[in-house]
């Protein structure tokens, strides 16, 4: 790109607003824009979910019903851990599973099965006129036992494909390197700097 050009009214200029009532996302987003000279702006809150939907839908959903509240160009994600063997339980329950059974209760339920599985993070943007949507998959399998002190939910129980310990014992920047959310962020990263 031309050095000259005026870049003042760029999408990657100034804040881009990321509503999220969850902490370890903001983090971990944050870093990963932060790479790209992309500034996050932190909007902690909490959004109604719709049951019973795909990942994709609900993350629209949800933007669509606080665009009249933020002002501004925002986004917000929905990440969802989805087993092959449960047909893709918890997939859009994953909060709610997370915060009744939890990760013990999900080593219970899955037992004797296979373990593959994947996270989904779908990330929707509304830029003021348009909405645009981003994903980005991790495949992986439920480990045999609750492992590591890092990250956050089901960390602790993922093993990425190919490699041996669990995102919960990775360093943030190693499980951005490979992460769902991470992916989707960088096809998100990658929308800005093409759009003018
Ligand atoms: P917001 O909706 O406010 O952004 P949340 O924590 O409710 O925050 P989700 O509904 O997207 O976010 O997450 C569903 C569940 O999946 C929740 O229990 C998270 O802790 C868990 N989760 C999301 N991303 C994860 C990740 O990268 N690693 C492990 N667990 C994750």
């Amino acid at each position: 790109m031309n050095p000259e050009e005026d870049m003042s009214d760029h999408p990657t200029k100034g804040n881009i607003k990321f509503v999220t009532s969850n902490e370890h996302k903001f983090l971990e987003l944050q870093e990963i824009f932060r790479n790209s000279g992309i500034n996050l702006e932190w909007i902690r809150r909490k959004y109604e979910e719709i049951q019973g939907e795909g990942t994709e839908e609900i993350s629209l959903d949800s933007a669509r019903k606080i665009t009249h509240e933020i002002n501004g160009r925002f986004f917000l994600e929905d990440t969802g851990l989805y087993i092959d063997a449960l047909n893709g339980f918890p997939g859009p329950y994953s909060s709610y599973v997370a915060g009744t059974i939890g990760n013990t209760g999900i080593l219970k339920l899955i037992q004797g099965l296979d373990r593959s599985c994947r996270f989904l993070t779908v990330i929707t943007y509304f830029d003021g006129h348009e909405f645009f949507q981003f994903d980005g998959m991790l495949r992986g399998s439920i480990s045999k036992e609750i492992r590591g002190k890092g990250g956050f939910g089901y960390d602790p129980i993922f093993i990425p494909d190919g490699q041996s310990i669990t995102l919960a014992e990775m360093d943030i920047e190693t499980k951005s390197s490979i992460s769902h959310r991470s992916l989707a962020a960088q096809r998100f990263i990658s929308h800005l700097m093409g759009s003018r």
